[in-house]
């Protein structure tokens, strides 16, 4: 009797304590300490239960039954407590983390079209309001499309290794996007009128020259297509794409896919004639090249060259928005540097 109050007194002292230490556990890890010290298997009270054996066998079912019950309160209250720092912490973290939705929000940079994006849309918008359709064919072509069918010989020297990027025997970069109108040429009979603007390839580099350019080439087949509609044309073209002030000029030239040919000159936008860095004292600016379509390129595709005739021409995207938008180097366009791109929004 007098030992099992000794036993008595000594669990309620250490449930006493058990109790406190519950309470005073701030953190998650300081009650996992708690409950080594009262549930493990070192733990004062697994020590009393060990005790249990050496307990007169009368005492014992009492003995057990106090020691199990003080051990099973401990574990509830470790619990609760543990549930309730489990929610402290949930909440502290919560709160540490909330997001302010009143704060303004980061401004996501707005981008810009690129100066030839917006001198192609440009081009095609003027082309489309004078009635021509816009056609497109593949970058990669054959010799067929891009020589051959443009009455370029087969000893022409665009035709060579170093102009032209051959990517097989017979499969090349198109050089110019005249391809396209052959494309088009075996698939619609006339009236054509379409332009194909499209990337090209040759192999130079420098500040006037791209290995990758764009073109804009135009092509019109009828009965009774003239040399002066394509004059006129061309300069209404440029006097949409460039002011009214600014006129064209025709200079007597030679491609293998028109006859005759003439290469296009623009007023200087810069000077409007009377010389600048820009046109080198010329006061005019080249701006591409045109002709009606050798009879030789319509016998190719299946046209017949004494019923129909054509005129077709090309200007350089790239050229026309350097001159638009008053850019010195060819490269700029293909740097990708923002600080230049940012200036065409
Ligand atoms: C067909 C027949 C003829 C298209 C033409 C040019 C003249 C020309 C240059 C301009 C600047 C290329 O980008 S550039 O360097 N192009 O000078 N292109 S006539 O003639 C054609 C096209 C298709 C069936």
């Amino acid at each position: 009797m007098i030992r099992d109050k000794i036993v008595t007194a000594e669990l309620e002292q250490i449930f006493r304590q058990a109790l406190q230490d519950i309470r005073d556990a701030s953190t998650l890890h300081d009650l996992q300490q708690v409950k080594a010290r009262y549930l493990g298997k070192k733990s004062l009270i697994m020590a009393l239960l060990r005790q249990l054996g050496s307990v007169p066998p009368e005492e014992r079912p009492a003995f057990g039954k106090a020691v199990n019950e003080a051990k099973q309160k401990v574990a509830d209250l470790i619990e609760e407590h543990q549930l309730l720092l489990q929610e402290k912490l949930y909440k502290s973290e919560l709160a540490a983390s909330q997001i302010d939705i009143t704060m303004p929000g980061k401004r996501s940079g707005k981008g810009s079209l690129h100066p030839i994006t917006l001198a192609w849309q440009e081009i095609e918008d003027i082309f489309l309001s004078m009635g021509f359709d816009i056609a497109e064919g593949p970058d990669i072509e054959d010799e067929f499309h891009n020589f051959d069918a443009l009455n370029t010989p087969a000893d022409h020297p665009a035709r060579n290794l170093s102009d032209t990027f051959y990517i097989d025997n017979d499969v090349l970069l198109r050089t110019q996007t005249s391809t396209v109108q052959i494309r088009v040429m075996e698939k619609f009979k006339p009236p054509i009128r379409i332009i194909s603007p499209g990337s090209c390839y040759r192999n130079e580099n420098d500040a006037s020259h791209s290995p990758m350019f764009h073109q804009v080439e135009a092509l019109v087949v009828d009965v009774g297509v003239t040399f002066l509609q394509l004059r006129d044309v061309l300069q209404e073209f440029v006097r949409r794409m460039f002011g009214e002030t600014i006129d064209t000029r025709f200079r007597p030239h030679y491609f293998p896919f028109t006859e005759p040919s003439a290469e296009l000159d623009i007023r200087c936008v810069k000077c409007l004639g009377t010389g600048c860095n820009l046109c080198k004292g010329s006061g005019w600016l080249e701006m591409g090249g045109a002709g009606m379509v050798d009879p030789n390129v319509f016998q190719m595709i299946g046209i017949d060259p004494e019923k129909f005739t054509g005129y077709a021409f090309g200007l350089g995207i790239d050229r026309i928005a350097m001159v638009k938008y008053n850019i010195p180097d060819m490269r700029l366009l293909f740097e990708n540097d923002v600080r230049f791109l940012k200036q065409f929004r």
